[in-house]
């Protein structure tokens, strides 16, 4: 089962000699029976009614998404929209939440997201939050683990790639944003041959242990490189911060030659206590920038958005020890921080080794100056005082490491297609097990952290080819689990997940299984068009805009005909599930609408804004499969011609009535 020796570093030789063939070789030799653990299937079986061991929560890649699947057995949970708009929820959709996808650059419906993140105390994975980068419209989101609901979204300025995000410090003070292509800072029209001179990188430190509040506490400037990846320190390392950059040659074309030139590039060791210390002494220059900032507001769940205009830009020249330069090994991608904080691990794509540095000697080389040059004020310090060691040999295309807290590292390997454990301290590879195919991340639950539950590993694989039924050309992504609790890697399955699963993050689910959110308390719901009872809806003029309050309860909507409604209204339909009750949502749709259905959970109101295009009656009904009347739960709006003289009409109480068309007051 083993992959010949020989013929990885054949296949190094070729693919370091022509860089286009960095994708993918499958172990051509190994069989997938021989490497399925005996007892795989009792392995992985979750009976029915039983509950998974772990939580794992999935990057969903371009779908902009989360996916909460359970391990062991792979079940996908739910999927969490985050960055793109989800027709299956209304998410970004309806009214409530559409702000929070606001920027900038006005209302994005999609972004790329690479990187689940869970919040921390001291060091271990906390169930509080998961956090989430957005990768092409760099921003960072706060996902609420009570609801797994996306409650926050923070814009990154100055930034143009947020890839190296939204990594953690050990109690969450901070989350980080780097930017991978470096750009004009401000971002201007300039030659993009210009480069050299023009373009810079920013690494952003983003507040964010208070929900509703995360704001870019202070962004470092940075040379024009790519920035990629980062991990905080934690123990020894604690107030540290490690992110991998490439092009430190600064090409800005053919990267894939020009960028890969140089022996090293470097891990920027940034010291963020030292930075707190720059801005405290008013070392930090305010530069105006434009990005906003998004959040739900709590009692009414309705998202708001702030647009904001400066931040704190810190100048390694003029805050001295705030960075330093570790040269590692050619175009590194992740950097990993073991649980005892002491070594740092560098993925080198086109390394033929795994190299690894010492906190210690960091440290060591910093207090004797050992620099080999200084770049725009950064120290580079020399390799061989940095270095711990170099993993020998470890197959090809070194890309992540995870660590199972009992002394090993896992890394992961693209172009070889498999994952190697290896031992810190001594640098051996013990053990090597072939994964289908072209592994990107790998994730051991808290694998990141001080504290691992180092039972389970699951691979993420970036081409599925003949893994499952073929589904035409594309296929879905695969995840590979593997049981790494004894000395040897056992497969123990494979499952699809959606979009491309970058990275993951996973934690037992005694942490967040009893902190879960039932139902939202009506008395507690302050919409501004809530409807807390039957009588309580009705339909309201203010202009050409209408507004229709209503509630859903099994097995009907009030009101639930609705007339008065003439063409060129903007029409509001504001939805109140007054359900107290676990897990009985209802749906809402009409006729012709043109954006998704509103899913409401119990307890919440959600808006659907409808323009209808002509006259006639128009139905709308429950989507959601919720009791046995369920086909029964629908309702007409009558649109008449514009300037008609039909009266506004719900069938609801007259007192309603009158108490809402008094109560126009104008707000959404
Ligand atoms: Cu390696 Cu975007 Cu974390 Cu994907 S990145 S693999
Ligand atoms: Cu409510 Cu179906």
């Amino acid at each position: 089962m083993k992959i010949s020796f020989k013929g990885s570093m054949l296949l190094a030789a070729a693919s370091i000699g022509a860089i286009g063939l960095l994708y993918a070789c499958a172990p051509k030799s190994a069989t997938t029976q021989s490497l399925v653990s005996g007892d795989a299937a009792s392995r992985v079986y979750v009976a029915p009614g039983s509950y998974d061991e772990f939580y794992s929560f999935m990057s969903g890649g371009y779908s902009g998404q989360v996916a909460v699947y359970g391990l062991p057995s792979g079940r996908l949970l739910k999927l969490i929209p985050v960055f793109s708009q989800f027709p299956e929820d209304g998410y970004g959709y309806n009214e409530e939440t559409k702000p929070l996808l606001q920027t900038t650059y006005g209302f994005l419906p999609w972004d790329d997201s690479h990187h689940p993140e869970l919040s921390q105390t001291d060091g271990v994975p906390d169930g509080r939050w998961l956090f989430i980068n957005a990768n092409n419209t760099p921003r960072v989101a706060r996902i609420d683990l009570t609801r797994f609901e996306t409650d926050e979204i923070l814009q990154i300025p100055n930034s143009a790639g947020g890839h190296a995000s939204p990594f953690t410090t050990p109690s969450t003070k901070y989350i980080v944003s780097a930017t991978r292509f470096s750009v004009p800072i401000p971002n201007t029209d300039v030659p993009i041959a210009s480069y050299k001179k023009n373009f810079k990188g920013t690494l952003s430190f983003i507040t964010a242990d208070q929900p509703g509040k995360m704001d870019i506490a202070f962004q470092i400037l940075m040379p024009g490189y790519n920035y990629d990846l980062g991990h905080a320190g934690k123990g020894p390392s604690d107030g540290w911060f490690f992110f991998t950059s490439y092009n430190s040659e600064e090409a800005n074309a053919k990267l894939e030659e020009n960028a890969s030139q140089n022996d090293k590039d470097f891990v920027a060791a940034v010291n963020y206590k030292r930075a707190e210390e720059c801005v405290a002494q008013g070392k930090a220059e305010s530069r105006p920038s434009d990005y906003m900032h998004n959040w739900v507001d709590s009692t009414s769940r309705l998202a708001k958005s702030e647009r904001k205009s400066s931040v704190k830009l810190i100048d390694p020249q003029t805050c001295p020890g705030v960075a330093y330069y570790l040269p590692t090994p050619k175009s590194p991608h992740g950097v990993d921080v073991d649980p005892t904080g002491e070594y740092i691990v560098a993925g080198g794509k086109l390394a033929t080794v795994i190299p690894v540095h010492s906190f210690t000697k960091m440290q060591k080389a910093i207090a004797d100056k050992a620099f080999e040059s200084t770049i725009d004020g950064i120290p580079v310090l020399k390799y061989d005082a940095v270095i711990a060691g170099e993993v020998q040999r470890p197959g090809l295309g070194p890309l992540h490491t995870e660590f199972d807290g009992k002394g090993y590292a896992y890394t992961s390997m693209f172009i070889s297609s498999e994952v190697v454990k290896w031992k810190l301290g001594t640098w051996e590879v013990v053990d090597r097990i072939p994964v289908y195919y072209s592994v990107g991340h790998l994730m051991i639950p808290g694998g990141d952290s001080k504290k691992p539950w180092g039972m389970y590993l699951v691979s993420m694989n970036k081409i599925t080819k003949d893994r499952y039924l073929p589904t035409g050309p594309e296929m879905a992504q695969s995840a590979q689990l593997i049981d790494i609790s004894g000395d040897k890697m056992k497969l123990l399955l494979d499952f699809p997940t959606i979009g491309e699963p970058h990275y993951a993050q996973a934690l037992p689910a005694g942490v967040i299984k009893d902190k879960q959110l039932k139902y939202h308390k009506l008395a507690e719901n302050t919409n501004p068009w809530v409807t807390k009872s039957e009588n309580d809806g009705g339909i309201a003029r203010t202009g050409k805009r209408v507004d229709i309050k209503m509630i859903a309860i099994r097995s009907h909507f009030a009101p639930d005909n609705l007339e008065g409604v003439q063409v060129g209204d903007t029409v509001y339909f504001h939805v109140t599930n007054i359900e107290q009750d676990w897990d009985i949502l209802h749906g809402f749709a009409v006729l012709g609408m043109a954006n998704s259905e509103l899913i409401l959970e119990p307890g919440d109101t959600r808006t659907l804004q409808w323009i209808p295009k002509g006259p006639g009656i128009y139905p709308f009904y429950c989507t959601d499969f919720c009791s046995a009347l369920h086909q029964e739960m629908q309702g007409y709006v009558r649109v008449s011609p514009a300037g008609s003289n039909t009266k506004l009409m719900a069938n609801v109480s007259k007192k309603t009535q009158a108490q809402l068309a008094e109560a126009k007051n104008g707000q959404r």
